[in-house]
């Protein structure tokens, strides 16, 4: 028989088929009434397939009292109350280490596009600007510059590797120094201060909540930039925003924000942000392998079988 399991909102299509054909899917995201969508599904279902920020707490395990297990299609659980689910034996896996080539790749190219001003460049010539006014003015150079990398995990390390290849030099912060040959720094503070782009890979969640705020961007200064693809949360966005727009640090380049899809409308006239929809996994490759393993655990779980990335 099939287990029973939540869908919480439409992933991948290729998961989204797979899932359907293993399990008895019960999809939340296209019920129309929430309230008695979870009373008709309380009584069976043992499994919830999660997908994006949508926060899943002790009141909504309650609801489901045969509930096992929280299968998460990304590496970040911050949505997931962990302690909530440990509380109440509810094992949670997540999908690490099979973005991290991909999630460094838009790491590395949030910096070349932030710094050399790439987008901005493109639009110049899209907008005719080339012919009529001249070369593009002169932007800077990565190589040299000191990446200081805040949150040196296993995405971290994968980043370092891509930005030593452009001849960056690379600093760290963590809360407990590693056996790595990068300088590390005590603090967020220290490492904005000794770093020319400051590189956000932190999870999300309480612990790291508006991490950067003024006094880091002020270390970081009018010649830095601070890069972003770990959570918009980690962030505090009103202020990132007003030195920007002040010019209290050279620029940005961010992949995510405080409340997705919703980008504040301050940011779209900004020259020295470059903004992406939260795309660090967003490739069919990596997608599929995400997905895989969101499956994989909860096969495995459903089979009696240890999963294979669990975080409770
Ligand atoms: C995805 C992510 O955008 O893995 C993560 O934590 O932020 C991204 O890879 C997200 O999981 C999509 O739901």
């Amino acid at each position: 028989m099939k287990a029973d399991i939540i869908l919480t909102a439409q992933g991948h299509a290729g998961t989204m088929a797979t899932l359907r054909n293993e399990f008895a899917c019960h999809e939340l995201f296209s019920a129309p009434d929430k309230k008695q969508f979870m009373k008709n599904v309380a009584p069976i279902v043992r499994g919830l397939a999660t997908f994006g920020p949508m926060p899943v707490d002790g009141a909504l395990m309650d609801q489901l009292p045969k509930l096992e297990i929280i299968s998460n299609f990304g590496v970040g659980v911050d949505a997931i109350n962990l302690e909530d689910a440990k509380k109440r034996g509810i094992i949670v896996t997540n999908t690490p280490d099979v973005l991290n080539e991909c999630v460094a790749d838009t790491a590395l190219a949030l910096v070349l596009m932030t710094l050399r001003q790439f987008p901005q460049s493109e639009r110049y010539l899209r907008a005719g600007h080339w012919a009529a006014r001249g070369p593009y003015p002169l932007t800077a150079t990565a190589g040299g510059k000191t990446l200081g990398i805040l949150g040196l995990g296993r995405i971290g390390e994968v980043i370092a590797k891509r930005a030593l290849a452009c001849g960056m030099k690379i600093r760290y912060h963590n809360r407990r120094q590693k056996d790595v040959p990068f300088p590390y720094d005590p603090d967020p503070v220290t490492l904005a201060k000794n770093s020319d782009v400051l590189m956000v890979v932190t999870p999300g969640g309480p612990e790291t909540n508006r991490l950067i705020n003024d006094k880091v961007l002020d270390a970081l200064g009018p010649q830095g930039y601070l890069v972003n693809i770990a959570r918009g949360s980690v962030v505090d966005e009103p202020v990132l925003l007003r030195y920007l727009q002040e010019k209290k640090i050279a620029g940005a380049g961010l992949d995510v924000f405080a409340d997705e899809p919703r980008v504040p409308s301050g940011f779209f006239d900004l020259e020295n942000a470059v903004l992406l929809p939260h795309v660090g996994s967003a490739t069919v490759e990596t997608r599929k392998a995400m997905g895989d393993l969101q499956i994989e655990n909860l096969r495995r779980h459903f089979a009696g079988q240890p999963v294979l990335t669990r975080v409770v």
